[in-house]
């Protein structure tokens, strides 16, 4: 990932497990990287690697003037993004920041707003990898915000990961970044659920995982299919029927082990609420329209 650019001032808040990676990848890219952490002690290896620590967030954010630095956030969340930067709003007017943490969309949107009346030039952005995958190949951030100011500090960003421009909506990067986990989350209750399932039967987690996930796998496959029906609105064409697609015996299989059927039970419950409203045979991707906001 990554490609040329110069070294330029950046500066790192938040020394964390991921900030600390997005810092020595910074180095590693020969920039002129400042860093600070509300503990101390947090920077010692990047220190050793040629940053510059910073004792207070004020001379962290000062550290690039003139001509200003980016400043990058990368802290546990947007209480204490607000937390760090309120007090150093001023010293921030006119500069870029660059915002990491993990928000909801509407916290997004507070901080560009935040930011707007304070002068400061800002991106978010929604970082979809682990700390090892940083400045590797599969990983991603997401930003929206300012399109132009994505341009500026472009060379930055790919250092660390594909970097992607969702729009300009400053909570759009963050909107997909947490359905996405909520399709992750969902999935791995799921996968737990079943090895609950197999381990009251006394078979191995590791067991069932080799067989789920190639499963599962070939399952993301249908995404596009249903994702077709959904936009198009259209639930008579498809092909699994909801009728058919009962999954009452999943949840008794489940409650005879002795294994709580909670998260087959809420996918059941969706299905159910559609066909008791007169929909069965339509198409399984029907309960979409359970989870729409009614
Ligand atoms: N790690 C990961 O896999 C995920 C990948 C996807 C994106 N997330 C988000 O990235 C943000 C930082 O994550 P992290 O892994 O670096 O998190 P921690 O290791 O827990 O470090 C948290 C840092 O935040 C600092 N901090 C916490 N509260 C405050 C505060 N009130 N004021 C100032 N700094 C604060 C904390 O400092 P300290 O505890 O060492 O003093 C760490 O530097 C996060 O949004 C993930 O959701 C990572």
């Amino acid at each position: 990932a990554g490609r040329a650019v110069g070294p330029v001032p950046v500066t790192m808040l938040g020394l964390g497990a991921m900030g600390r990676v997005l810092a020595a990848a910074l180095l590693d890219a020969g920039h002129d990287v400042t860093v600070w952490n509300r503990s101390p002690g947090r920077d010692v290896d990047l220190v050793a690697r040629g940053a510059r620590p910073a004792a207070t967030v004020r001379d962290a954010v000062g550290a690039g003037r003139p001509g200003g630095g980016t400043v990058v956030a990368c802290l546990y969340d947007h209480a204490s993004v607000h937390e760090t930067l309120d007090p150093v709003a001023e010293d921030l007017r006119g500069r870029t920041l660059v915002n990491l943490t993990t928000t909801t969309p509407n916290e997004s949107r507070e901080l560009a707003d935040w930011a707007s009346r304070h002068g400061i030039v800002f991106l978010d952005g929604a970082i979809m990898a682990t700390p090892p995958m940083i400045g590797a190949p599969g990983a991603a951030i997401l930003y929206s915000g300012d399109e132009d100011v994505f341009g500026e500090v472009r060379g930055l960003l790919d250092v660390w990961a594909t970097s992607t421009f969702e729009g300009a909506d400053p909570g759009r990067a963050s909107l997909l970044d947490l359905a996405m986990l909520s399709g992750m989350y969902t999935m791995f209750a799921g996968f737990l659920h079943g090895a609950a399932m197999v381990g009251a039967d006394g078979v191995s987690a590791r067991d069932f995982a080799a067989r789920a996930a190639p499963f599962l796998a070939a399952m993301t496959e249908a995404f596009a299919a249903d994702a077709a029906t959904v936009d198009g609105g259209d639930y008579s064409a498809g092909g699994q029927s909801l009728d058919w697609s009962d999954l009452g015996h999943l949840v008794r299989a489940s409650e005879d082990l002795g294994v709580d059927p909670a998260p087959i039970a809420m996918v059941e419950e969706l299905r159910r609420r559609q066909v008791d409203a007169g929909h069965g045979r339509d198409d399984f991707a029907r309960i979409y329209e359970s989870l729409r906001r009614r």
